[in-house]
């Protein structure tokens, strides 16, 4: 039987050339396809060295380098299951991903290994290392005392591959469950569906602990032996200044809007470029038509979810229509349903729902609301709502889940309101999101106030520092007498997103 780690799908790929370049970071450090092998396979005898088996798990929290890249090819490697978390997260936030699922090995960024240590040790995970840096408990100081092991671990299709943790509308986060073949099956789609060429340049600005960065970016590029422009981090300068050895670049919105706001930005910076993909979160219909008339270029826009990947995508050579997110990927099935799973007819509104290769097995020990997401004949509720057209083109109107995407973070309102309830002086609270220019929606917060402490928006917003990642914190916060409420009693927030819209106009 075939060995269905993804990694052996990559490496089959890989240019013959030993000179291609992989990750060119700009500085004298780079990597090239030829030196994955060997540094994968160093870091793969230390991984064994450390007793991670087949199936433990693998936590980082680090900085976007060329290490962590290897680090998560040598976690697939060794049939470990990578859980990539994002940088932002504070400790507080971190111990419950740690409680939760019980690492093996937690791997940190330098800056933050005191603070880690502490979690880590009180969470009770085995290993704790650092990446990238050299000194003491140093993962790549550690891997000089391995040489390479030239095995791929065998794994089953339906075995894990990677845990990545989306916050619940319950307040909790929920690690997504995702397989070899779900990764597999997403990536050889998307490289076919987005017509990936020999010579394709990407332009790599995203972060690399979601899906969109780590898998939908990076696994096209590995699967086409591409060179990957591999930034840090956005920064609209950055990014212009390389746009002229691209030919794909994949972004939120917020990436295109910060692009069309520099005056450097125009369409001769584009002249090399095939093709602009933007995901994770709605591209206003403006921005398309702003960046058409900027650029010549329609940017091709595709949607998706942790859970399942990417779900559907404009098409390559058909129209790219602004506002819409085109249609199903190949092998995925979608249909808009009622509050039953019943498909509503063409055209009207109701909930996507969505089956494939590419969906999820569940969330991470949480049966009960693997459960309560999934339908009894098999499809995962998406809690987005869309409307489907009769060529089954998809728009998303709205979401059915209570849920903000701040510059392409999702940051859930429950999880918030119950930290500022928390606050002394604060009876209750609403947590909305109202429309930004620069992150598409801004995190605001409507609290009220029971006298028992001093409260104003600064001893809030200082309050919240701690406890909860900077994209999370409200940017601003509203005090008053009383939320607006319907007669049974539930807040109407969409009366206080109508009350606060031009918050940050
Ligand atoms: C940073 N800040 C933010 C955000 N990012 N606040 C709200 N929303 C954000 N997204 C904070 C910073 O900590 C900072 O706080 C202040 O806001 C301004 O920072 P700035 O320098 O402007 O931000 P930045 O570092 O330039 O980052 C903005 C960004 C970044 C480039 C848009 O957030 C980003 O790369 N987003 C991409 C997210 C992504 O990859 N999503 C994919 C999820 P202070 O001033 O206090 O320091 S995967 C997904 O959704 C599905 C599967 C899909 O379909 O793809
Ligand atoms: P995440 O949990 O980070 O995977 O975010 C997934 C959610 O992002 C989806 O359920 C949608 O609500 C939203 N999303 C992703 N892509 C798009 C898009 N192109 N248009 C609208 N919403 C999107």
């Amino acid at each position: 039987m075939r060995n269905a780690n993804l990694y052996a799908l990559f490496i089959e790929r890989f240019p013959s050339d030993p000179n291609a370049l992989f990750l060119d970071t700009g500085h004298a450090r780079q990597l090239r396809y030829s030196d994955v092998p060997e540094q994968t396979g160093r870091l793969l005898s230390l991984l064994q060295g450390l007793g991670v088996r087949k199936g433990d798990r693998v936590m980082v929290q680090v900085d976007k380098s060329i290490e962590s890249v290897l680090l998560y090819l040598a976690c697939l490697r060794a049939g470990a299951i990578y859980i990539p978390l994002n940088t932002a997260y504070t400790p507080a936030e971190v111990a419950y991903f740690l409680q939760d699922a019980t690492p093996r090995l937690f791997v940190c960024a330098p800056k933050s290994l005191s603070a880690m240590a502490t979690v880590a040790r009180e969470s009770g995970v085995p290993e704790l290392f650092t990446l990238d840096a050299a000194g003491q408990g140093s993962l790549t100081d550690a891997l000089a005392a391995h040489a390479a092991s030239d095995r791929i671990v065998e794994v089953a299709a339906d075995e894990l591959a990677a845990i990545l943790y989306t916050s619940g509308t319950t307040g909790r986060s929920k690690g997504a469950m995702l397989s070899h073949a779900n990764l597999a099956s997403n990536a050889q789609v998307l490289f076919d569906t987005w017509h990936w060429q020999t010579g394709d340049v990407l332009l790599h600005a995203l972060p690399i602990f979601h899906v969109h960065g780590l898998f939908v970016a990076l696994h096209c590029a590995l699967l086409g032996g591409s060179r990957v422009i591999f930034m840090p981090r956005f920064d609209a300068d950055g990014v212009i200044d390389r746009l002229g050895e691209a030919t794909v670049m994949m972004g939120v919105p917020t990436f295109y809007t910060r692009l069309l706001d520099n005056p450097r930005f125009t369409r001769d910076t584009c002249a090399n470029m095939r093709l602009f993909i933007s995901g994770s979160a709605p591209l206003l219909a403006d921005t398309h038509r702003a960046f058409e008339a900027r650029t010549g270029h329609r940017i091709l826009e595709r949607y998706g979810m942790t859970e399942a990947g990417m779900i559907t995508s404009n098409p390559y050579d058909g129209e790219r229509i602004a506002g819409t997110v085109g249609y199903a990927l190949p092998g995925v099935d979608a249909r808009v349903a009622d509050g039953q799973g019943r498909e509503l007819p063409r055209g009207e509104a109701g909930v996507l729902e969505i089956t494939g290769p590419n969906v999820f097995s569940g969330y991470w020990q949480m049966p009960d609301k693997t459960a309560e997401e999934f339908r009894t004949d098999g499809w995962f509720i998406t809690g987005d709502i869309a409307v489907m057209a009769d060529d089954g083109r998809v728009t998303i109107v709205g979401r059915a889940k209570d849920l903000i995407i701040s510059g392409g973070f999702n940051v859930y309102p429950k999880e918030i309101e119950a930290q500022l309830d928390e606050l002394p002086g604060i009876r209750e609270s609403a947590v909305i999101g109202v429309p930004h220019p620069d992150f598409g929606e801004g995190v605001t917060a409507v609290v009220v106030a029971d006298g028992s402490a001093a409260l104003s928006e600064a001893s809030v917003i200082t309050a919240l520092q701690d406890r909860l990642a900077r994209f999370k914190q409200p940017k601003r916060v509203y005090i008053v007498d009383q939320l607006p409420r319907n007669t049974m009693g539930k807040v109407q927030k969409n009366v206080l997103r109508e009350t606060y819209k031009d918050t940050f106009a």
